[in-house]
């Protein structure tokens, strides 16, 4: 009889849960839809959208019978012994708050299978608000703007939080709500992220938030590891230490059970009253969680944005990217780094190549052709594409190319236009790689401090990191990886070390939350969490793709300088 582990997932549209058995083989797999299962909200893709100011809020209510629906699932839909399931853990959106009242702390502990569901219990009275902000809200510019003046700037505010201050990030949110809603503030005993909320209902107690979690905030002190007092003194010096639990703080260096699952689980549903709860974790680091990652491995999401997640042991923070406390690998960070233009704008350069072309029916048989065309050259050129307004580097929508001299790198001339659309076809995807080669350079480890300093937005790195370091292994997910010329091109620019690979992730979050219950449950100091994956890894169930040539990888270092020169000649 095999061990369960159970991972959760609550993300914006959906709330998922995975079980895995002993050899992490996913033996069962429920989801509730919001918008389709709990239409009762009414939530567009699991949102409310608020009148013009930027709020974008989800209902509590709506988590709360979500989850009754889905172990109610679990326990009818699948075949899996919910007796035998050991462990549980899992992850959330990112960023989101959810505020208790003094009688929901309190209903948590009293949680009874005999007082009906799990909404007759907590609603309304639980939670002092009854949304959450979503993490696409966007109301919270003035408090952002507080925050980083505050500390002296974005940069300082990266250096401490490993972030610059994020309209979603959750202390800008709970400042916003303390000064437009004090009454819901003050009734607010304990504030957790989404991901402590879950954990709480499922522990029926509140359980503090998650370390790496808490560098979603805007208020932790990466190197100090602890919340600054500083930072929560601007929102509120009086309470919001106590609210947040901040000296409470889940450390991430090993595993810590949070206690026990609430009997209610174990009377309605056949759970285990031994079954384990341990800490939840945000969505994006549990999809690190889903893959035996080690410090150097990269993974790109070449999705409608492009998003770069790698696992590096630099603290190195900057305002274009975040940088979080590993979720289960002490000393290490997850670097985030999100564009916004990536699949829209390589669909829009081929799209203008078809129309100038005329194409067959595969649209992207052109646009490939050319990114893979040797005879096209693109040495002396480059490029960039922002149909939107893009994060890295922080500028307006805007397109710019220009002709460089291979030898010293100087930009010759700036052109509206190159010869024709193919080159576009192969720059865009060229430039769009070499972004992420060039901003992931300063978190790889090794690398000399030789050469000429180059800038990409705030920082400036010397020639001998960009030359001489390189990823281990990168995974790519996404729409974007099913192109093979797109990976191909992303290979060769990025020079993995250690192979390339190619996955599906549709369950890439919940799997991260199994994973790492079934790690902390059989919990032993010599067996780091990389370690425990790597050697229980389903690798079958990833495509290893061709390793790219060295040579290609050294020709493109030529295009750092240029590149470089050419972002610094685009407004902001
Ligand atoms: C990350 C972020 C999103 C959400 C999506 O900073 O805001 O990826 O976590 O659920």
């Amino acid at each position: 009889m095999s061990n369960y582990f159970l991972g959760f997932d609550l993300s914006t549209q959906q709330i998922k849960c995975l079980a895995t058995n002993d050899q992490l083989e996913i033996v069962a797999q429920v989801n509730v839809e919001f918008d389709k299962e709990l239409s009762h909200y009414n939530t567009h893709g699991g949102v409310y959208q608020g009148p013009g100011n930027g709020v974008v809020d989800c209902p509590v209510a709506m988590w709360i019978e979500a989850l009754d629906k889905i172990f109610e699932k679990l326990s009818s839909d699948t075949n899996i012994d919910l007796s035998n399931v050991r462990a549980i853990s899992g992850s959330c959106q990112q960023h989101g708050s959810v505020y208790w009242t003094e009688e929901g702390i309190e209903a948590l502990t009293k949680l009874s299978a005999n007082l009906g569901s799990l909404s007759d219990q907590l609603i309304p009275d639980a939670f002092a608000r009854p949304t959450a902000p979503n993490w696409q809200d966007h109301s919270t510019a003035k408090q952002c703007e507080i925050l980083e003046k505050e500390v002296g700037g974005p940069d300082e505010l990266a250096t401490i939080t490993g972030s610059r201050a994020h309209l979603r990030f959750t202390g800008p949110q709970i400042m916003r709500i303390k000064e437009d809603e004090p009454i819901n503030y003050q009734n607010s005993l304990a504030i957790t992220m989404i991901s402590n909320f879950l954990s709480s209902v499922i522990a029926g107690k509140i359980t503090p938030i998650e370390e790496s979690e808490a560098c979603g905030m805007n208020l932790y002190d990466i190197k100090k590891r602890e919340f600054s007092r500083q930072l929560m003194d601007i929102i509120d010096p009086d309470a919001l230490a106590s609210k947040i639990m901040s000296d409470k703080t889940i450390s991430c260096d090993k595993p810590k059970c949070l206690g026990l699952i609430s009997p209610y689980f174990v009377v309605k549903y056949g759970l285990n009253p031994q079954c384990k709860i341990f800490p939840f974790t945000g969505d994006n680091m549990a999809t690190i969680c889903s893959l035996p990652l080690r410090k150097d491995d990269v993974m790109i999401s070449l999705g409608t944005s492009t998003t770069v997640l790698m696992v590096t042991d630099q603290y190195r923070p900057s305002a274009n990217y975040h940088l979080f406390i590993h979720p289960t690998i002490p000393n290490h960070y997850m670097a985030m780094i999100c564009y916004s233009n990536g699949a829209l704008a390589r669909e829009r350069v081929r799209d203008s190549l078809n129309e100038e072309n005329g194409h067959d029916s595969d649209p992207w048989r052109l646009f490939d052709e050319a990114v893979l065309d040797p005879k096209l050259d693109t040495s002396n050129k480059i490029g960039v594409y922002f149909p939107l307004a893009e994060i890295v580097p922080r500028v307006k929508a805007t397109e710019k190319r220009a002709i460089f001299d291979i030898k010293t790198g100087a930009i010759q001339e700036y052109v509206e236009k190159f010869n024709n659309r193919f080159y576009d076809a192969k720059m865009i995807v060229e430039s769009q790689a070499l972004s992420c080669r060039a901003r992931i350079a300063p978190l790889l480890s090794g690398g000399s401090t030789t050469g000429k300093k180059v800038r990409f937005d705030y920082e400036e790195i010397a020639m001998g990191e960009y030359l001489e370091k390189k990823p281990k292994r990168v995974f790519y997910v996404g729409g974007g990886s099913k192109n093979n010329a797109i990976v191909a091109k992303f290979s060769e620019v990025l020079g993995a070390s250690q192979g390339n690979y190619r996955l599906e992730t549709p369950n890439s979050c919940a799997l991260g939350g199994c994973f790492k219950a079934h790690w902390s449950y059989l919990y032993t100091a010599d067996e780091p969490y990389d370690k425990f994956l790597e050697s229980n890894f389903p690798w079958h169930s990833l495509e290893q793709l061709p390793t790219s040539d060295d040579r290609d990888w050294l020709s493109f270092a030529n295009k750092i300088v240029p590149l470089s020169s050419l972002e610094a000649q685009l407004v902001d």
